[in-house]
Order: C-alpha cells, then structure tokens, then sequence
C-alpha cells in the first residue's frame, strides 16, 4: 500500500484539509500519514474561530521520521497559515523528496479574485516557491494569477488559460493543472499543461451551488487517483466526476455552505469510480 504525508491544518470542524485529506485518501486504499500545521476551531471562512499553529512541531517531526527512516510515496501540502510555514514546507520537500516520491501543492489560497482573509499581499510569492518545487500544482484561476502576477478575469478563453499555465511551470513545477476553468456556460472542469507540453482537459457539469472546502476535496481525491495508479487526466476527472456528485448529495439538505460536502454519505460511490476507473485501465 503507498503512504503518503499530507501537511495542512486541522480545521476540528467544517471539512477541509486533513479533516477531508484523511478520509478519502482511506478510503481509496492509500495509508495518509498527516503533518498538522495549525489546529483551528473550524476554517477560516467562520466568523469567529481559534488558531494555535504548530509550525514548531514540524522540524521535530520531521527529524524523528528522519531517525526512524520513514519515507513516503506522496507528499501533499494544502492550506499553510504563514510565509514561514511556507518555508518550512520547502525545506520538508528537500528532506523527504526522492526520485520516486510525488509532490503534490494544493496552493490554497485564495478564490473567486480574493486572497484569503488570514493573507496579506505577500504571501502568494512565499506559496510560488512551495509550488516551484511540486511534480503537480492544482491551483484554481484566482491561485494561478496571484501566483504569476497575472490580473484576474471571470472572462476569458483557452489562451488566457494557456498562458496562465506557461507562467506556472515557470515557477519550477512539473505540471500546472489548473482547476475550476470553464469555456462555456453549464460547463467547468481542469486544465493541465506539463514540461512536455503535453495539455490535457475534462469538464463536467458546472453546479449552481458552492461550498467550503470542494478544492481539498479535489485535491485528496487527484493524490488517491494518482497513487493507486491512474495517469492524470483519470485522476483528474475521477476528481471532477466525484466533486459534482458530492455537491448534488449535499445540495438535498438544508447545510450552510460553509460546513463543506457532504462527501460522507458518498464513499461508497467514491470506491466504486475508482474501482470502474482501474478496470477501465486494465481492459
Ligand atoms: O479549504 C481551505 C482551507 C483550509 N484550512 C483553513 C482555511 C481554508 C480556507 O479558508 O481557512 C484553515
């Protein structure tokens, strides 16, 4: 079984970073070992919430794996509280990488053109040099332009995404798949480019309704596609496919948007894509 190490913060209640990492990754067959960054009463997008950042805990960690010579097959790193913990997490990168090992940077910070209210204007050019060192980032639009300096816009065509993607791997990433891209109205869906210039897209259907913490969920369920074997683009879209259904499931209850996807309820159908996806492979 691969294992895999995701460092982002628990957020005790409103499902987001480990709190969605955890599950999924379990129930796609993955061992998650975690690296808690910060824990917090709930995520930020509360009115009113604690935070007690653990950003000293990470080196010890770190070196006590080090000693007991625990490696990973995936590194994930999501929301990250500071410019330090960015750096931090470099140097996590530096320690644990290897020629076989993954690095996946969920750059989770910002959305629909607005940094996250716990940023200031600083902190993306701290989170593009986490994402210099990724084998994959999965930024959404607002990420990607505040990653590269490049202005915001809710209109736009495959070039503007084009070019979005080429800055990107500048920065030093393998690949740039950027998320929540849609050419057409009732559309949305992913976008990669890679070193090789290989490009490659998927849309599904775009859902009326936006909740809290859709992007982690994206992301834990990219890192489970890709460890159990799917090439990118399956992941990608397995991802996609699974965000929707989750969204459609929690769309039927009255739960304010801020508590997240219902993706409880829909494990089940979780393994049953990415069972379909596997054998899919394999015929
Ligand atoms: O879902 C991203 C996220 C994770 N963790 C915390 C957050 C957010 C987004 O606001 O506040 C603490």
């Amino acid at each position: 079984m691969k294992r895999i190490v995701t460092l982002q913060d628990i957020s005790c209640v409103g499902r987001c970073s480990i709190t969605v990492a955890l599950p999924i990754l379990s129930a796609m067959g993955v061992e998650c070992g975690i690296l808690p960054t910060a824990v917090l009463s709930t995520h930020t997008m509360f009115k009113t919430f604690t935070c007690k950042d653990l950003s000293d805990q990470i080196e010890p960690i770190a070196d006590a794996w080090e000693q007991e010579g625990i490696t990973f097959d995936g590194i994930y790193t999501g929301y990250l509280a500071s410019a330090s913990q960015c750096r931090q997490v470099c140097e996590f990168f530096d320690r644990f990488n290897s020629s076989d090992n993954l690095i996946l940077v969920d750059p989770a910070m910002a959305d629909n053109g607005k940094l996250y209210p716990a940023f200031d204007s600083s902190f993306p050019a701290e989170m593009a040099k986490v994402c210099a060192k990724a084998d994959i980032i999965l930024p959404n639009i607002t990420e990607a332009c505040l990653l590269t300096g490049t202005p915001y816009r809710t209109e736009y065509g495959p070039d503007y995404i084009a070019e979005l993607s080429e800055k990107l791997l500048q920065l030093g990433c393998r690949t740039a798949a950027i998320t929540g891209v849609s050419y057409k109205p009732g559309q949305l869906g992913v976008a990669y480019l890679n070193k090789d210039g290989e490009k490659f897209s998927y849309f599904t259907k775009w859902c009326p309704q936006s909740y809290h913490g859709t992007g982690d969920l994206y992301s834990s369920v990219v890192l489970g596609g890709l460890m159990r074997g799917l090439p990118l683009g399956d992941a990608l879209a397995l991802a996609a496919d699974f965000v929707v259904v989750c969204i459609e499931a929690t769309a039927v209850s009255d739960s304010a948007r801020w508590y997240g996807v219902e993706f409880e309820s829909q494990i089940p159908k979780l393994c049953q894509m990415l069972a379909d996806r596997l054998s899919g492979q394999n015929s």
